[in-house]
């Protein structure tokens, strides 16, 4: 795997066309410009795009990505990971189980959202390369988000897997991203904090 994952979590962008108000390639143009570390194609949710059109800006979002170097990790479609070419997938509780993404894609970076205990209790978590835990704080962007856990569960994740890479997610902000790393994540991950903000170069460089 050419990427190190815990660096390239550090700031962890995640959009799809439904979170844009902007055009989505002027959007992570911008975003890459500015600095993330690793990006999350999720073109999921009311809005969204399906079949030839969510393809199409895959590509374009996928050619960004590879142009900046940094991965492009796809959300929960499995169909797309070998067509885009994607450095990995990203699931969650309810979608393809780790264990058969795992001998599917043996060397691609597999994430898995986890939300509180027992989803880590019944995770296969030694099959993933990194977690997604949240949400952090409450969100409005994912309209079936489960309760805001708050930050100290990342530094109860941390004791608990002291070497596994963790990123934050759910309502990580420019003004709280600090509080989430300073709890032992090794990077926050995060839409509208991109998405909604005038400035998008700034709030890269804030997060
Ligand atoms: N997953 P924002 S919260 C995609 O808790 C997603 O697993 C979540 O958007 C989870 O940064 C979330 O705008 C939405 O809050 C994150």
């Amino acid at each position: 795997m050419p990427y190190q994952i815990k660096q390239n979590l550090r700031k962890y962008f995640i959009m799809g066309s439904q979170n844009c108000n902007d055009d989505p390639v002027r959007v992570l143009e911008s975003a890459v410009k500015a600095g993330i570390t690793a990006f999350q194609f999720r073109e999921k949710g009311e809005g969204s795009l399906t079949g030839d059109a969510k393809l199409e800006l895959g590509k374009q979002l996928r050619a960004i990505c590879r142009g900046y170097h940094i991965p492009f990790i796809v959300n929960d479609d499995v169909s797309l990971v070998d067509t885009l070419d994607a450095d990995g997938i990203h699931v969650g509780q309810d979608d393809q189980s780790v264990d058969e993404l795992r001998n599917l894609f043996p060397d691609k970076i597999i994430g898995l959202s986890v939300s509180n205990a027992s989803e880590v209790a019944k995770s296969p978590i030694h099959l993933v390369d990194y977690i997604g835990a949240g949400p952090i704080f409450s969100t409005r962007t994912k309209s079936d988000a489960k309760s805001a856990v708050g930050v100290e569960w990342i530094a109860t994740l941390r004791e608990q897997f002291p070497n596994l890479p963790i990123v934050g997610i759910g309502g990580i902000t420019t003004e709280n991203a600090a509080s989430v790393i300073s709890k032992g994540a090794d990077g926050v991950s995060f839409i509208s904090a991109i998405t909604m903000t005038e400035d998008i170069k700034e709030a890269v460089r804030q997060l």
